[in-house]
């Protein structure tokens, strides 16, 4: 008798079933969205795309932060991960100036109440990471709020433990995607606490979806830098005169299967694994 999945919750793009009391089961869609709006199109490979990265980053830093992560399916977009108490905020961790982030600065000079040196321009890397915590929104966006905040949301020993963890994964990731040519200017990160009250990586990890990702070679502070796998969907986006408001366009051949590229590009550059084979193999990145 094979497991019953059920249905728990769904998220723009992404899928979440409960596969018994203990474990989830965490399935990424080739949808996308921009503007905050999903599109009518799907891009091929996407999901897949996503959940190798998380699997890949859950497997190399399993030994500085421990991770939710089970099993890795056949399909390369499913990932079976423990079940846990999740934390009520999501961690941000910002390296370089973007975003609110960047508006919040040019306002009060701070971010999420850290002050930061004047002079900073936009995209500009800081002179460390800083952890801007967010609540998860009711409706709509997520509200920024500072560490202090986020503390008395979470428990200060669990918060600080979370933004430690957060701080070592980030900086992980960023030097590692930085040596192959990716800058990770921010990336968002669940946590929850298991059933020992140890704070655990969860949801996914320094993915497109998740991060801000820029082409280090064409980086360039003082503008808004180009996203590393949106901008082609985000350009046609602008041409067409939409509004922003759901439905959105359907997208034309060559800008999905630019984008789907653009998508195995970071994959394969991240990991240094050729797509096909995961395809063949997901288990690759994890081995
Ligand atoms: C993740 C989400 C998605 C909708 C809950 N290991 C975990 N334990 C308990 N809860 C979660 C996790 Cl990952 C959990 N989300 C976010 C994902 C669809 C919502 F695919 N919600």
């Amino acid at each position: 008798m094979s497991e019953t999945a059920v249905h728990v919750g769904s998220g723009k793009v992404r899928e979440l079933y409960a596969l018994d009391e203990e474990r989830l089961l965490l399935v990424a869609s080739d949808r996308i969205s921009t503007f905050d709006v999903v599109l009518p199109t799907p891009i091929p490979d996407k999901g897949r795309v996503l959940t190798g990265l998380s699997a890949f980053w859950f497997a190399r830093t399993r030994d500085l932060v421990p991770n939710h992560m089970l099993a890795l399916r056949d399909d390369g977009r499913s990932l079976e991960c423990r079940r846990l108490e999740m934390l009520p905020v999501e961690v941000v961790v910002r390296g370089y100036l973007a975003g609110s982030g960047w508006k919040d600065y040019g306002a009060t000079g701070t971010v999420c109440g850290h002050r930061l040196p004047d002079g900073l321009r936009e995209s500009d890397r800081l002179p460390e990471p800083i952890v801007t915590p967010a609540t998860k929104a009711t409706t709509g966006h997520d509200l920024n709020i500072d560490e202090e905040e986020a503390a008395r949301i979470c428990g200060e020993e669990r918060y600080l433990a979370a933004r430690e963890a957060a701080l070592g994964v980030y900086r992980f990731g960023e030097a590692h995607a930085a040596a192959r040519g990716i800058i990770v200017a921010d990336t968002k990160f669940e946590l929850g606490v298991d059933a020992d009250g140890a704070i655990v990586l969860a949801d996914e990890v320094i993915t497109p979806d998740s991060s801000r990702f820029w082409p280090a070679d064409s980086y360039e502070p003082g503008r808004a830098q180009p996203s590393y796998d949106k901008q082609f969907v985000r350009d046609w986006c602008e041409t067409t005169g939409w509004d922003k408001t759901a439905p959105g366009p359907e997208l034309p051949d060559a800008i999905v299967s630019g984008t789907s590229a653009r998508y195995i590009e970071a994959f394969e550059q991240l990991t240094e694994i050729p797509f096909d084979e995961y395809v063949s193999d997901p288990r690759i990145v994890i081995a």
